[in-house]
């Protein structure tokens, strides 16, 4: 029987553009929607898109200017990747690099640039790129001028970012993710597609008029991907997590059915091609139409992916109780409190056999293969007497999920192509934009505030995920203390 992870297994470590690049205005670059959502109270409203706001101003601290400033680590921090034995890194190309306004004829030569100098440093150590193109990020302009994604043009600027991608990065990446998160929409629209709503306005429409455009987006991408690289892989992206019911109440198991169908509803289209039947059965009950034109159908359903890729955190509880909701907690994802599972200290819940009831799950569904792209622990890490930060509890957190993954790969034979933990190194939260939020192998010497050298140091973990690696996953074993 064959044991273990493949050979060619893609150990890894995930960032995105907007949470460690910084550099928001260098090289040509245009402003996003994930360059305005500032730290503190007011980003829940922003993220959620019930507040607008398009600018920066005085009142608040803006995160994502500066981030960890990888804009000019870049090199420092690949060769810290290589020393850990990474096979690959998945990284985001900031839109605004390539299209600074979205809606230009032709892309920003700088902004290429340094996106392929970083791609040529990775293959100067063979670690394999793995690219998602849109991670939450939407040229402000095109909010503007278009309204988003809710205007179907948007489809086409969309086109022409990928087509310069594929063509310039052809034969150097072959993995690319269309869109992160894609049923972040729901959740957080101004954040997850840079939607704001207007006053009055159907939201739930709103938001599916969204996600019919950046599924169509997704669908073209696919399409120009193959045609031009055969090799190209392209996968789509969603933040996962199995919904269980609260009790075994028939009306509990219900609601988890619904929940979990509202967030698979993406990617069974992006990777079934077409809408499924209770998607469109609810919709229609709730007067909510999706803009199909001629040759919409055709295109999704040719136009398919080839892995499916997404995050993993934290199993979710739905209830159908009222009563019961009303305690929900949680900030992007509501959630009632499982209470056989310990939380994160940012009330996330941990659960890796839930990692892989999600991995069983989705590879039931669907059938192809999967590919991990974010998961870990986000912590306070405090340097010890000596500055070392000694970051057991996020070891634990990632050998347990290892442990499952790897039962889901031997022992359940789901296909699984590789695993990238999120933040490899340290960088700012999505959720929150906190620096305090650490999930990396590498810490950086930055606070909430700004303050910091901005310093790059081995965090104890960083050694241990470099045995995973080197052992590809055999030997998890680590000393306390
Ligand atoms: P942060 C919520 C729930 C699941 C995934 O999140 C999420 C979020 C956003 O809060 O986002 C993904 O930084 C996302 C990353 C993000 C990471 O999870 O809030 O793809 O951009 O940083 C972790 O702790």
């Amino acid at each position: 029987m064959e044991m273990g992870f493949r050979d060619d297994f893609l150990w890894g470590g995930a960032t995105a553009a907007n949470q460690c690049e910084g550099g928001y205005d260098e090289g040509g670059r245009g402003l996003a929607n994930v360059d305005v959502v500032p730290i503190g109270e007011d980003r829940g409203p922003i993220i959620t898109g019930q507040m607008k706001h398009l600018d920066f101003d005085d009142a608040h601290f803006y995160p994502a200017k500066k981030a960890i400033d990888m804009y000019h680590h870049f090199k420092e921090d690949i060769a810290l990747f290589a020393e850990m034995g990474l096979k690959t890194y998945r990284f985001s190309i900031a839109w605004t690099r390539i299209f600074p306004k979205g809606d230009e004829q032709e892309p920003n030569e700088a902004g290429l640039k340094f996106y392929e100098e970083l791609i040529d440093e990775l293959l100067k150590y063979d670690i394999e790129p793995l690219v998602t193109i849109t991670h939450f990020d939407m040229p402000i302009h095109l909010i503007q001028e278009y309204g988003g994604w809710r205007n179907r043009e948007v489809v086409d600027f969309y086109e022409r970012l990928v087509t310069v991608l594929f063509n310039r990065f052809k034969g150097k990446v072959k993995y690319w993710l269309t869109f992160n998160e894609i049923n972040m929409i729901l959740h957080a629209p101004f954040m997850g597609a840079g939607l704001v709503f207007e006053e009055g306005e159907n939201q739930e429409q709103v938001k599916y008029i969204v996600a019919h455009h950046e599924l169509l987006a997704s669908a073209i991408a696919t399409k120009v991907a193959h045609e031009v690289d055969p090799e190209n892989m392209v996968g789509c992206m969603i933040a996962a997590g199995q919904y269980y019911p609260n009790t075994p109440n028939p009306a509990d198991v219900r609601q988890a059915q619904m929940d979990n169908q509202e967030n698979y509803f993406f990617i069974d289209v992006q990777s079934r091609g077409e809408y499924p039947a209770y998607a469109l059965k609810q919709l229609e009950r709730e007067g909510i139409e999706i803009p199909f034109e001629e040759g919409d159908k055709e295109l999704l359903k040719e136009h398919t992916v080839d892995f499916i890729s997404f995050s993993y955190y934290s199993s979710r509880v739905s209830s159908a109780d009222p009563k019961v909701n009303e305690k929900t907690e949680g900030n992007i994802f509501a959630s009632v409190k499982n209470p056989y599972l310990e939380a994160s200290e940012w009330g996330w819940q941990i659960d890796p056999l839930g990692f892989r009831i999600t991995m069983n799950e989705l590879y039931d569904r669907y059938q192809k293969p999967l590919f991990v792209v974010e998961n870990g622990l986000g912590a306070i890490d405090t340097p010890d007497a000596d500055g070392n930060i000694v970051d057991d509890y996020r070891i634990d957190y990632l050998k347990q999920h290892v442990e499952t993954m790897k039962e889901a790969v031997e022992l359940d034979g789901v296909d699984l192509l590789g695993y990238t933990t999120w933040g490899v190194i340290d960088l700012v939260s999505a959720g929150t934009g906190e620096m305090k939020k650490r999930y990396g192998f590498i810490y950086v010497d930055r606070d909430n505030e700004g303050n910091g050298t901005l310093a790059r140091s081995k965090k104890k973990s960083f050694d241990w995920y470099k045995q995973v690696i080197e052992s590809n996953g055999e030997d998890l074993d680590y000393t306390k203390g």
